[in-house]
C-alpha cells in the first residue's frame, strides 16, 4: 500500500478525471441533445470544480443504438456533437484551461453503418469478410455457439443474404471486429494514432478485455449460479468470450503507441482500461515493467459491493494485494452505466461515498452529476431509451437514469437546452442545479469542490500510502501519509452515530456543525490531521 514517493507523478496519478456524457453535458443548439460546443461553454465550470482531466463518452460518427458505443467512423465527430474544427477548438480550451482530454476508444465492435462492416457483409468473399466474426450455423442449425449478448439473448445475428452468423457481444448495430486479422489491428491503431496527432492525452478503451475470443469460438461454461429473471448474460461464464492473453497483447501494443506519444514530450497519454473482472485477473492488465499495458485497468468494486464498511475494508485491502508493485490504483463510483450513487445509498451516504472516492488512494474517476448529489430518476416507459432496457425490460437495467441532462440552473431545461431534453430532467432539478447549489455552503457540489482542493493541496491524498485502521462496526477507517504526515480518514457508513475516541485536527466533515469529540455522528465521514 506503498504510495508514490515521486513528488513529480504524473497527472494520470495525481489527477482525478471527470467524466462528460456528451449528449447530457449542455446543448449549445437547440436541439436537445449536448455537443462539443456545449461543452467548451461549460469548461470554467469543469476547471473550477477542481478535476484535472476530462473524458468524454463516444462523440464520433454514430447511428446512435448505442448512444455512441457503435462507431460508424473512428476518425471524424458526429454532426450531432459537432465537427471536427469544433473538436480542435474544444481541445485547445481544455488545454487553456490545463486540462487533459481522454476520448473513448470504442475497439471492440463498429456499428453495423461502418463502411467496413457494410463491405463485410456484402459477400462471403469480400476483403473485409474477415474483418469481423462470421460463421455458418451449428450443425444442428441455430447459432454457432451458446454465447449470450450482454444486453440479452443470442450474441449471434443471423445474415440473410449470405447465409452466415455474425458476432455480436451487444446489439446487432454492434458487429464485434475481428482483432486476430492484422489488418484490423492496424487500421485500429491507426485510428488511436489519428487523435493522438490531433493532441488528445489517452483514451478510456470500451469493453477492452472483450476485444480477442477464444481459438475455435467453444461454447462457455453455463452459470450455475444464475436464475431466471436476472440479467440473461449471466446465464453463462463468459469464460472464452473475453479475458485472452492475446488481448493482453494488443493491449500492450496500444500502450506502447501511447508511449511514443509521450516519450520526450514531457506530456504523458495515458490509458485506462474498461475491465470488468476479479482483482487478481484485472491485475494483469497493468502488464508488466518491461511490457507494460493500460496505466489504469477501471476499478468498479466499489460499485459492485455492499455499501458496508466491513465489506469495503476487505475490498479495499483485496485490490490493495492485487496490485503489481508498479500498478497505480484507481476507483470509480458512477458511471453512464450504473446506478447514481445518491440513488442507491440515499443522499446522506452518497456524501460519504464522494468523501470515499476522493481520499482513497488511487485516480478517482468523477462521473457529471454525482457532484450534485442527482439521485433516483423516473423515465417514463415512453421515453425510455436504452437499449439494454428496451430488451430486458423491467428487471432493472435501465441506464437512462444515470443519463439525464446535467442541470445548471431552474430556468428552462434546467438550463441544459433551448428544446425539451431527449431525456427528462430528475424531478428535483428546480433546486437540485449547479446555481442553487453554488450558494448553499452545505450543497454536495460545495463538499466536492473542498474535497479536491483539499485532495490537492495535501500531497499525502493524492499519492500518500494507504493503511487501514481498525475501527467499531460500522465505521472505515484509514489514514494516508506521505513523508511522515498522515491523515486521518473516518466514514461512518450507517444512520446511527458511533463511539469512537479519536484525536486531531478536523480538516472537514461531510456534515455542518462541529464535529463531535469521542464519536462519528450518523452518516457522518471526517478528515482529521
Ligand atoms: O456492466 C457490465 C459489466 O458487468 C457489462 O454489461 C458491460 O460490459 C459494460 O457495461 C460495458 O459498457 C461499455 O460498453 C457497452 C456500452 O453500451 C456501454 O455504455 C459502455 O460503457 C458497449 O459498447
Amino acid at each position: 500500500m506503498d504510495g508514490d514517493s515521486q513528488q513529480d507523478a504524473p497527472w494520470w496519478k495525481r489527477g482525478v478525471i471527470y467524466q462528460v456524457y456528451p449528449r447530457s453535458f449542455q446543448d449549445s443548439d437547440g436541439d436537445g441533445i449536448g455537443d462539443l460546443a456545449g461543452i467548451e461553454q461549460r469548461l470554467d465550470y469543469i476547471a473550477a470544480l477542481g478535476v484535472d482531466a476530462v473524458w468524454l463518452s463516444p462523440v464520433f460518427p454514430s447511428p446512435m443504438a448505442d448512444f455512441g458505443y457503435d462507431v460508424a467512423d473512428y476518425c471524424d465527430i458526429e454532426p450531432m456533437f459537432g465537427s471536427l474544427a469544433d473538436f480542435d477548438r474544444l481541445l485547445d480550451q481544455v488545454h487553456a484551461r490545463g486540462l487533459k482530454l481522454l476520448l473513448d476508444f470504442v475497439p471492440n465492435h463498429t456499428s453495423d453503418q461502418h463502411p467496413w462492416f457494410v463491405e463485410s457483409r456484402s459477400s462471403r468473399t469480400n476483403p473485409k469478410r474477415d474483418w469481423y466474426i462470421w460463421r455458418g450455423a451449428a450443425p444442428g442449425g441455430g447459432p454457432p455457439n451458446n454465447w449470450i449478448s450482454d444486453f440479452g439473448g443470442s450474441a449471434w445475428t443471423w445474415d440473410e443474404a449470405t447465409e452466415q452468423y455474425y458476432l455480436r457481444a451487444f446489439l446487432p448495430q454492434q458487429p464485434d471486429l475481428n482483432w486476430r486479422n492484422p489488418a484490423v489491428k492496424a487500421a485500429m491503431l491507426g485510428a488511436m494514432r489519428f487523435w493522438l496527432d490531433r493532441g488528445v492525452d489517452g483514451f478510456r478503451i470500451d469493453v477492452l478485455w472483450h476485444i480477442v475470443k477464444a481459438e475455435g469460438l467453444p461454447d462457455n461454461p453455463i452459470n450455475p449460479r444464475w436464475k431466471p429473471g436476472r440479467n440473461e448474460r449471466d446465464r453463462v461464464l463468459q469464460t472464452h468470450s473475453t479475458d485472452r492473453p492475446e488481448a493482453h497483447l494488443i493491449s500492450a501494443e496500444m500502450r506502447a503507441l501511447a508511449d511514443d506519444y509521450s516519450r520526450g514530450t514531457g506530456r504523458e497519454r495515458a490509458l485506462i482500461g474498461e475491465i470488468f473482472l476479479p482483482y487478481e485477473r484485472l491485475a494483469r492488465w497493468y502488464g508488466t515493467p518491461e511490457r507494460p499495458q493500460v496505466h489504469l485497468p477501471f476499478n468498479f468494486g466499489l460499485m459492485e459491493h455492499r455499501w458496508d464498511a466491513a465489506v469495503l475494508r476487505k475490498l479495499i485491502a483485496e485490490y490493495e494485494a492485487a496490485l503489481p508493485p508498479w500498478g497505480w490504483p484507481n476507483w470509480v463510483v458512477g458511471s453512464h452505466d450504473a446506478p447514481r450513487i445518491a440513488a442507491r445509498l440515499g443522499e446522506a451516504q452518497a456524501r460519504i461515498a464522494m468523501m470515499l472516492l476522493l481520499t482513497l488512494r488511487g485516480t478517482p474517476t468523477l462521473y457529471q452529476g454525482d457532484e450534485l448529489g442527482i439521485g433516483e430518476v423516473d423515465i417514463p416507459p415512453a421515453r425510455v431509451q436504452d437499449p439494454r432496457e428496451l430488451r430486458q425490460p423491467g428487471i432493472g437495467l435501465g441506464r437512462d437514469p444515470s443519463r439525464t441532462p446535467m442541470a445548471w440552473d431552474d430556468s428552462v431545461s434546467a438550463g441544459f437546452s433551448a428544446a425539451e431534453p431527449w431525456l427528462p430532467l430528475h424531478a428535483d432539478w428546480r433546486t437540485r442545479n449547479v446555481a442553487a447549489q453554488d450558494h448553499d455552503a452545505g450543497s454536495m457540489l460545495n463538499l466536492t469542490r473542498t474535497l479536491l482542493s483539499l485532495r490537492k493541496s495535501q500531497a499525502a491524498l493524492e499519492i500518500g500510502a494507504l493503511r487501514l485502521l481498525d475501527a467499531p462496526p460500522g465505521v472505515l477507517a484509514y489514514e494516508r501519509c506521505i513523508d511522515g504526515r498522515a491523515l486521518l480518514v473516518l466514514l461512518n457508513l450507517t444512520p446511527e452515530a458511533v463511539t469512537f475516541s479519536w484525536e486531531g485536527t478536523v480538516l472537514l466533515s461531510t456534515l455542518s456543525g462541529e464535529a463531535a469529540p469521542g464519536m462519528v455522528r450518523a452518516d457522518e465521514g471526517l478528515i482529521l490531521e
